[in-house]
C-alpha cells in the first residue's frame, strides 16, 4: 500500500475490539518517510537548542550530565514546527476519536523522548518505570484518553522499545502509579502484582512511522536500548473533546495553561488543547 493510502485507513470494529481488550492498538504506518526524517532532524534541533520561535517547552529541564539517561521534554510543538504538525494530526485523531468512541480529540500534550543506545553496559538510565499515564493526570475528568507512541525507526526491545501489560487497564487507577521515573523495572513490578494481579508484558513492535495507542489506563515502560544508535520518538497524549478540570486532585503543569485562577469543571480547550480533530 502507499504512503497516502495507509493514511486513509479507518478503524475497524476488530481494532476498536482489540484496543478495549488489550488496552493498545498497534497502527499502520502513520508517518510518511520524509516526515520521520524531518522529526529526526527535529530531534536533533531540539537536543542541540535550536528552537522554532521563542518559547521554551514545558518541563524545561537542564539537560542530564549522563549521557546514557534518557532524554525528555513535553510541548515539543511549542518549540518545533513538524512536531507539531504531527501532534495535532486530523488523521492521528480520527483514529483516537474512533478507539475512545468519542467525537472530538484534543492534544492533553506530547512529549520528545530519546533514549541513548547503550550496548552491553550495566545501567539502567534509560529505564522508563512501569508506570499508567492517568497517574500523572487525575486533575482530568476523565480517564478516557490515549497515549500516540510513534517510532521514528524499527522499534522493538533490542532498542529500548516499550512494552504494555496486557488488559492492565482494566484493573482501574493503581494507587501510586505514576512511576515513570522509578527505574527498577523488578521492583515496580513486584508492587503492581502484589495484588494478585496478572501481569502479561507485550513488546510493542513498530516499523519506523508506525504508532501504539495506549489507553490512559493501561501500565507500560520500557528496558534498555542494547543497540549504539539512539530510540527516537514523538509521543501525543489525547483527551476527548469537553475534558475538564478536577481541582484539587493532583497537580500538573497542563493546570497552569487554564490561566491565574483555574477553576473546577474549566474545560480543556483553547490554544494550548488544540483540536485534532472532530466528528461532522
Ligand atoms: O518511551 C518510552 O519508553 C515510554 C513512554 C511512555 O511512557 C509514554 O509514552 O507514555
Amino acid at each position: 500500500m502507499t504512503e497516502t493510502a495507509l493514511r486513509s485507513y479507518k478503524i475497524t470494529p476488530e481494532d476498536k475490539q482489540t484496543f478495549e481488550r488489550d488496552g493498545y492498538w498497534i497502527s499502520p504506518k502513520l508517518l510518511t518517510d520524509e516526515q520521520i526524517e524531518r522529526l529526526r532532524r527535529a530531534h536533533e534541533r531540539i537536543w542541540s537548542g535550536q528552537y522554532d520561535g521563542d518559547n521554551f517547552p514545558m518541563n524545561h529541564r537542564p539537560p542530564n550530565k549522563n549521557p546514557d539517561a534518557l532524554r525528555k521534554l513535553d510541548n515539543g510543538w511549542w518549540i518545533n514546527d513538524d512536531i507539531r504538525t504531527t501532534v495535532t494530526d486530523p488523521v492521528m485523531g480520527e483514529w483516537a476519536a474512533d478507539l475512545l468512541g468519542v467525537d472530538e480529540i484534543r492534544l492533553w500534550h506530547d512529549q520528545v523522548i530519546y533514549k541513548p543506545g547503550v550496548g552491553d553496559q550495566e545501567t539502567s538510565a534509560g529505564n522508563v518505570g512501569w508506570h499508567q499515564d492517568f497517574g500523572y493526570w487525575q486533575c482530568s475528568s476523565t480517564t478516557n484518553m490515549v497515549t500516540v507512541w510513534i517510532a521514528l525507526q524499527d522499534t522493538d526491545l533490542t532498542n529500548g522499545g516499550m512494552s504494555t501489560i496486557l488488559g492492565s487497564h482494566h484493573w482501574g487507577l493503581v494507587p501510586d502509579s505514576n512511576t515513570f521515573f522509578d527505574q527498577d523495572m523488578d521492583a515496580l513490578k513486584k508492587k503492581y502484582t502484589s495484588g494478585g494481579r496478572e501481569w502479561v508484558e507485550e513488546p510493542c513492535i513498530l516499523k519506523a512511522g508506525q504508532a501504539s495507542f495506549h489507553h490512559a489506563l493501561t501500565f507500560h515502560g520500557s528496558g534498555a536500548n542494547r543497540t549504539t544508535e539512539p530510540r527516537l520518538s514523538i509521543v501525543a497524549h489525547l483527551m476527548p473533546g469537553g475534558t475538564h478540570y478536577k481541582a484539587r486532585v493532583q497537580r500538573h503543569d497542563n493546570i497552569r495553561l487554564l490561566g491565574p485562577r483555574p477553576s473546577d469543571g474549566q474545560l480543556f480547550e483553547g490554544v494550548y488543547f488544540p483540536s485534532l480533530y472532530k466528528r461532522r
